[in-house]
This record gives structure tokens, C-alpha cells and sequence, in this order.
């Protein structure tokens, strides 16, 4: 084939080239040391990089095959903006591209799609057979799988191994599933991975949160069992626990099925049943010790059923909440209704963050309580670059593309733009840096408007959480120097971020990690669901309305299995084992 024999080549050449050109200098490059090359890297002049001098280590890849290797390529890429406040017209502003064009000789010629007309222009180019050299930006799973033959198969043998090194060293730290991560059901890997994981900030998880002023009023202390809820509830609703004169206005505990996530899903975390961040059919399951074990059929999920109805049969849960808009549930919480509810934080809501505390009980003894999500959350874009099959510049596309992630300093410059704005370094680490904001000619800009039109952001190269900056919420540089931020409660990012801190160990360990999967197979799970999953959510809340009695429960187990729910079961457990 071509791209082997380009290959072959290529590794005969790539002796002589570093015989004759580089010196045989040393080709390991740990982070310390790429970092510190870098950091010349960046600050020097375009001239001074692209003549090499004492940046030669940094102008080879990790394999060794000069940096410009492929100079003279012209690659036709598209793309969409970062975000949409990312006014840059032509990527080659940007710092990164700019670097890449010095450093490889390879010029893109780029079209610049608004995210409106992506999905549309995508599939015409699809359609017309005329294909750019790669889309760069979510180009999206059934887009692929719908087309597969049009995308190129970078698992051909040695491919990524030769030309995006650097690339597979990063995705053996990204996923816990390394490359595997990126196959296709036929083994095949039609499109590569970009942007960053988050453990921090983005997890999903809503938190159940007490108002304390409420606990403060009614003169009770933090309720840390199923029944000192109970009782707490219970004085919300009988006292004045909101203090503004009428002792019936409280809705002690709040939730809204229809809003976001603020669903009454969240509770069954006391009994031990949590999702892993895929909605309310995600309580429906467990990965316990490697099996996807059914969480809908067990004595947990009934006695939490009980205790809600219980709740709700006492005037102690909202009993609009599985027909209220989020619109009539953001209503009632900014009217100082509710004493318990969900929140991705107080202060998204325009709460007092000091007045809302964290409420975790055991809901049954024996039970170990879990909260929603899973410790690991995927927010990297795993159909970021796709190389179209017919492409003639597959070797010098992906070289291209590692090289811009050879070194943290050039991811962080991919991510947020050029070091010294929004990222700079001290004694050897990377930190995100506030000086900016103290500079005039930064005067009309924002930490999003810098990130966006001076960076790539997700649309650009893949980062580790290793690579990206030192306890990125909690330490910035001010005056150039590591400093911890006072903690201000009316910064929602930093209110989220202390709630998602305090609350890491409570998340499960296992999950099932998403892979591509046979769309055939995928209609399967779909298929059974649209009936199962209305059967569940339907006995929801019809037992916390109504009760639970024996005569209702066995015709429920009844229901699941007629519903399918085992073979439900049975298909996650597949996926879990890689067999889909
Ligand atoms: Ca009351
Ligand atoms: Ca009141």
C-alpha cells in the first residue's frame, strides 16, 4: 500500500536525516526537559525557531523524524470556531497553528464552518465524494458510522506508532482503556481525540444541599440518617423555618423531574443506588466488582421508594414535583421555598453559597450511600480529527498534528493560546496566570473571550489532566507568583469546583466506559428501552405518590422481566466486556 511504502521511506530516511541534520542528539524527551526547550521555543522569534539553533531537540519528534519533514505540504482542513465568542476568521492567527506552520513547513488552508452550518456542510462534503484533507472538530459518531468507508483507518499498522507518538503517549494517560478507547466494533479507528478530560469542575452531578438558615430556625443540627431527615423535614414544615411570617408557605424537600437534574432519582443515592453520569436509566444499573448488577429489582430500591412516599404522604415532599416545569421549580427555589433540593451549586442559582451545606444521610442501615457520577468524566471530543480516506497527506496530517502536542507548553498553547496570557510558568511548572487582567490592552477581554480567540480549545490537540496546569482552579499566578484564590462564594466556578472536592470519594469507582458501538447494537438497547424505561420511571412515581404494597411490588418484578430489563442488563454487561 502507499502509506506503507511512504513509511518504509520514510524510516530509511530518517537515519540519514538525523545523521546529517540534528547530530544525533538525544530523542527522550521527558516532560522536564521538553518543557524547558519550549519555553525557549515559545518565546523565541519565528526566524530563530524555524533556523533551529539550540531548539533542535524540540524540532524532532519523539520517533525522530525531523520537524520538517513534510515542509512544503499544503493540508485543506475544516473547522468550526472554538465557542462562540471566538471571532478569529482564520485559525492561522492562532498562536498554535502559527508554531505548527514555523516548526513543520506545513501550510493548512482552512475553512472556517459556524457551528450552525457544520453538521450541514459536513454531510454535503460526505455527499459529494470531494473531501477535505480532515475535518478538525466533532465530526460525531453516527456521522462516522454512517460513512465509515469514508474516513481513514488509522489503525493501519505502525501508522499512529510513527507518526503521532506523541499522540498515543497522551491517550494512554486519557483513557483508562488507552487506543482500545478509540476502535471501532470492527477494530478499525476512523477518528482521533481531542480537547481535555475534567475531574473537577464539569462532573455533572447535582448535589442534594439543606438550607442551614432553615436547620438554624427551626433550632435542629445536620440530619445524618434517613430518620433525623425525617424529623428535620418535618419541623420545616411546621414552623416557620424560612422566617418570613407564615409557618405554611415551606416545601421542605423540592425536586422537579422535568428540569435539568434536580430529578427525585438523586435520593436513591442515599439507599446506595447512583448513576454513573448518564441520567435517570443510569440508577437502573450498577458495575459492582466488574458485573453490571440490576439496582431496579432490590430491597434498597423499594425501601427508598417507601421512605419517599413516606415523605410525600406527610406533606414533607413537593407534590408537584414530577409535573412541574424547572421554570415553576427555579421559581419556588429563588422564593425561598424549599429547605432540601438539587443544585449544581447554590451559587449558579443566585443563592448564598454559605447558606447551603452538603446533605448526605444513610438512607438504610448497612447501606453505603453513593452519590451520582463516577470518579473518571470523559469530556474530551473523541471524534475530533477524522482524515478522509482519499486523503494523499495521512503521514504529514498527523505529524502535523503531534507535533503540536510534543510538549505541555504546546498543548496549553492549543488549549488557551500563547504562553504568558492565560497560562505561564514558575520553577518549572504550568499555572493558570490572573496578570492579564491588570494589562490595558486586555482591557475589553474576558478569561473566555482570551480562551476562545487566542486558543483552540477543545477543537484542537488531546491533553492529559497531567498536562494541563497545576491545580487549575485553586492556583493562579498573581504578580507572575503561585497564589491560592481566596475562596469567593459568589464565583460559581469555585463554588462548584469546592462542592465537587468535598464530595470525590462518594463517587463510584466503576463504570462502564464509553466506547463506539455498532449502531445495530445500539437499536437493540434502544429498542428495549422504549417501553422499559417509561414502565420503571411510570412505578416511580406511582409508589412515591401512592405507596408500596406487596401486590404492586411482585407485579412490578413481573413488569421488568417481561420489560426486558435482564436483557437490558445483559446488553450493558456486553458492552462493559468489549463485546459489542
Ligand atoms: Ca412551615
Ligand atoms: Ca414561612
Amino acid at each position: 500500500m502507499r502509506k506503507q511504502t511512504l513509511a518504509a521511506a520514510l524510516a530509511a530516511g530518517m537515519t540519514v536525516s538525523l545523521l546529517a541534520g540534528c547530530g544525533g542528539g538525544n530523542q527522550t524527551q521527558t516532560q522536564t526537559t521538553a518543557a524547558a526547550t519550549t519555553a525557549a521555543q515559545t518565546t523565541a522569534a519565528p526566524s530563530q525557531q524555524a533556523a533551529g539553533g539550540e531548539t533542535t531537540a524540540a524540532q524532532e519528534t519523539t520517533d525522530g523524524i525531523p520537524v520538517d519533514y513534510f515542509a512544503g505540504t499544503v493540508l485543506e482542513i475544516y473547522t468550526k470556531p472554538t465557542a462562540t465568542n471566538d471571532l478569529v476568521t482564520d485559525p492561522n492567527e492562532k498562536e498554535i497553528y502559527k508554531l505548527a506552520e514555523e516548526a513543520t513547513g506545513i501550510h493548512v488552508n482552512w475553512t472556517l464552518l459556524t457551528s450552525e452550518a457544520w453538521s450541514e456542510q459536513v454531510n454535503l462534503k460526505l455527499a459529494s465524494g470531494e473531501l477535505p484533507d480532515a475535518f478538525l472538530s466533532n465530526v460525531g459518531e453516527n456521522t462516522i458510522s454512517d460513512n465509515m468507508e469514508l474516513f481513514y483507518d488509522l489503525s493501519e499498522e505502525g501508522l499512529l506508532e510513527t507518526y503521532a507518538p506523541n499522540f498515543l503517549e497522551t491517550v494512554e494517560k486519557v483513557y483508562p482503556e488507552g487506543l482500545d478507547s478509540l476502535r471501532w466494533p470492527d477494530g478499525s479507528i476512523r477518528a482521533l481525540a481531542t480537547g481535555r478530560p475534567e475531574t473537577d469542575y464539569s462532573e455533572n452531578t447535582w448535589f442534594p444541599m439543606i438550607n442551614t438558615r432553615w436547620l438554624e430556625n427551626v433550632n435542629m443540627e445536620m440530619p445524618t440518617t434517613a430518620d433525623e431527615l425525617y424529623e428535620v423535614l418535618c419541623a420545616f414544615r411546621d414552623q416557620d423555618a424560612n422566617g418570613n411570617g407564615d409557618p405554611n408557605d415551606e416545601i421542605p424537600f423540592g425536586f422537579a423531574n422535568k428540569h435539568g437534574l434536580a430529578h427525585i432519582h438523586n435520593s436513591a443515592n442515599y439507599f446506595g443506588i447512583a448513576n454513573a453520569k448518564d441520567g435517570d436509566s443510569g440508577h437502573y444499573k450498577m458495575v459492582k466488582n466488574g458485573v453490571v448488577t440490576p439496582t431496579a429489582d432490590t430491597e434498597e430500591w423499594r425501601a427508598w421508594l417507601e421512605y419517599m412516599h413516606k415523605l410525600m404522604a406527610d406533606g414533607l415532599l413537593d407534590v408537584e414535583g414530577f409535573s412541574q416545569s424547572g421554570d415553576e421549580w427555579t421559581a419556588k427555589v429563588n422564593q425561598d421555598l424549599y429547605g432540601v433540593t438539587y443544585m449544581f451549586s447554590p451559587t449558579h442559582l443566585g443563592l448564598d453559597f454559605n447558606e447551603w451545606e452538603f446533605l448526605w444521610i444513610q438512607g438504610m442501615e448497612g447501606v453505603e450511600p453513593v452519590l451520582d457520577g463516577n470518579k473518571y468524566y470523559d469530556t474530551t471530543v473523541k471524534t475530533g480529527l477524522t482524515i478522509s480516506a482519499d486523503s494523499k497527506n495521512v503521514p504529514a496530517l498527523l505529524h502535523w498534528y503531534n507535533w503540536m502536542a510534543s510538549t505541555r507548553q504546546l498543548k496549553m498553547t492549543a488549549f488557551l493560546g500563547e504562553k504568558g496570557i492565560l497560562w505561564d510558568e514558575y520553577e518549572g511548572e504550568i499555572y493558570l496566570s490572573d496578570d492579564w487582567k491588570n494589562k490595558p490592552e486586555f482591557a475589553n477581554e474576558t478569561a473566555s473571550t482570551l480562551t476562545n480567540n487566542r486558543g483552540a480549545g477543545g477543537t484542537s490537540v488531546l491533553l492529559s489532566l497531567d498536562d494541563y496546569a497545576y491545580d487549575d482552579r485553586n492556583t493562579h499566578l498573581v504578580n507572575g507568583v503561585p497564589t491560592v484564590l481566596e475562596f469567593n462564594p459568589k464565583d460559581s466556578t469555585q463554588s462548584r469546583s469546592k462542592l465537587v472536592k468535598q464530595t470525590l470519594d462518594l463517587l463510584q469507582d466503576e463504570y462502564i466506559f464509553p466506547r463506539f458501538q455498532d449502531p445495530d447494537a445500539v437499536s437493540e438497547r434502544t429498542f428495549i428501552e422504549t417501553d422499559l424505561m417509561p414502565m420503571i420511571d411510570n412505578y416511580i412515581s406511582t409508589s412515591i405518590m401512592d405507596g408500596v404494597t406487596d401486590e404492586s411490588w411482585n407485579a412490578y418484578l413481573k413488569d421488568l422481566e417481561t420489560y426486558g430489563y435482564y436483557d437490558w442488563i445483559e446488553w450493558y454487561q456486553k458492552s462493559l466486556d468489549g463485546e459489542l
